[in-house]
């Protein structure tokens, strides 16, 4: 009776602690006591994201081995093998709260987890090398920035550091493109058609509008999501249209238009109704892309059991010394 006492005035004092770290905008350590409910916040979010920058080295990857020079091979296979860091920093910030990478994994290939539903949509042309950098990764720097201050330490100073290289992806999307719509007839063609494609995928990334949003209210309340999931795809078509003018590339939707009064770009309804199709797996690719991801972790037992096997041999030493 005492100790069940005890626990619950030390619960008080821990969360009033909890509760001031929040409110003063300071950060939460892993050594922190925090709520069960921001743990399993947090834990859904990062270990979504970053199963996001993982299976998002696939749509990529596929056109390293056809990429139209050297020069543009190099930094493709530069941008690939940063999405595999992005995805090893949120899975390592993803631990400190409790969770394994074996249940990770699990939870990513049973659907369990999520991942961003871009990743879903296939790259026939190179000129979608250029519409993911422009665009997808425009859109994850617009989200991310503000995650940068996002409570929960790891996750924040993860962030810090992949926001630094997605605007390195960014620009160098930008500049496929921009090099297609100074090409031939067919060049710019290719880019339009990609940028066609992506365009209204890319805005579903932020998330539902704020009204279906359920986490919104919750995750914002914590300091984790600074903006509404409305908020930032604003931002962000905002960002674009000037951007657009510059490359010549027409975005596809005839109901884009400058408002004054409100100071910022209106914009046509998205098909929501694709984008919960795709959360439900029935995407250009999904299925493709998490047995894929499955094959690769398969394919890659005997390193992990190597270096477990090394890791053992070194601790007996250790202790053997
Ligand atoms: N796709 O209540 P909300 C990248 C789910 S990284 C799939 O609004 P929340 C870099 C959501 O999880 C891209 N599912 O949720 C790169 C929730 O379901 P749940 C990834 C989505 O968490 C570039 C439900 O809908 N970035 O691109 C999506 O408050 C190129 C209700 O939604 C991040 O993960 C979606 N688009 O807000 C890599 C950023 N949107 O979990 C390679 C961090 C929503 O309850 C190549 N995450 N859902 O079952 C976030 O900022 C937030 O989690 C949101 C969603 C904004 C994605």
């Amino acid at each position: 009776m005492t100790t069940a006492k005890t626990t619950t005035a030390e619960t008080a004092v821990e969360q009033a602690e909890f509760d001031r770290l929040i409110e003063s905008d300071s950060r939460v350590e892993p050594r922190d006591w925090m709520p069960e409910a921001y743990r399993k916040t947090l834990i859904r979010q990062i270990s979504q994201h970053a199963h996001s920058e993982i299976i998002g080295m696939q749509p990529e990857g596929n056109w390293i081995t056809r990429a139209p020079s050297l020069k543009r091979k190099a930094i493709l296979m530069a941008k690939v093998q940063d999405e595999a860091g992005h995805g090893l920093y949120l899975y390592s910030a993803a631990q400190t709260l409790g969770i394994d990478r074996e249940t990770m994994f699990e939870q990513l290939i049973t659907g369990a987890a999520k991942y961003s539903s871009i990743f879903n949509y296939t790259t026939p042309t190179w000129a979608d090398m250029g519409s993911i950098g422009w665009l997808v990764d425009g859109a994850a720097i617009c989200n991310q920035v503000p995650l940068c201050r996002a409570s929960y330490g790891p996750y924040g100073r993860a962030m810090t550091r992949i926001c630094k290289e997605e605007s390195f992806h960014q620009r160098q999307g930008f500049e496929i493109l921009l090099e297609l719509m100074r090409g031939t007839p067919a060049q710019r063609a290719m880019a339009q058609e990609s940028v066609n494609r992506w365009y209204a995928p890319a805005l579903m990334m932020f998330g539902p509008p704020d009204d279906d949003s359920p986490n919104s209210k919750q995750s914002m309340a914590w300091n984790i999501k600074r903006f509404s999931n409305d908020d930032l795809r604003q931002r962000f078509i905002d960002m674009l249209v000037p951007q657009a003018e510059v490359l010549g590339v027409t975005l596809p939707d005839p109901e884009l238009k400058w408002n004054e009064a409100r100071g910022h770009y209106d914009f046509g309804p998205l098909n929501w109704d694709e984008f919960y199709e795709v959360l439900a797996g029935r995407g250009q690719a999904n299925a493709q892309r998490v047995a894929k991801r499955k094959k690769a972790h398969d394919d890659g037992a005997w390193v992990r059991e190597a270096a477990r096997a090394y890791a053992d041999a070194r601790m007996e030493e250790r202790l053997a010394s």
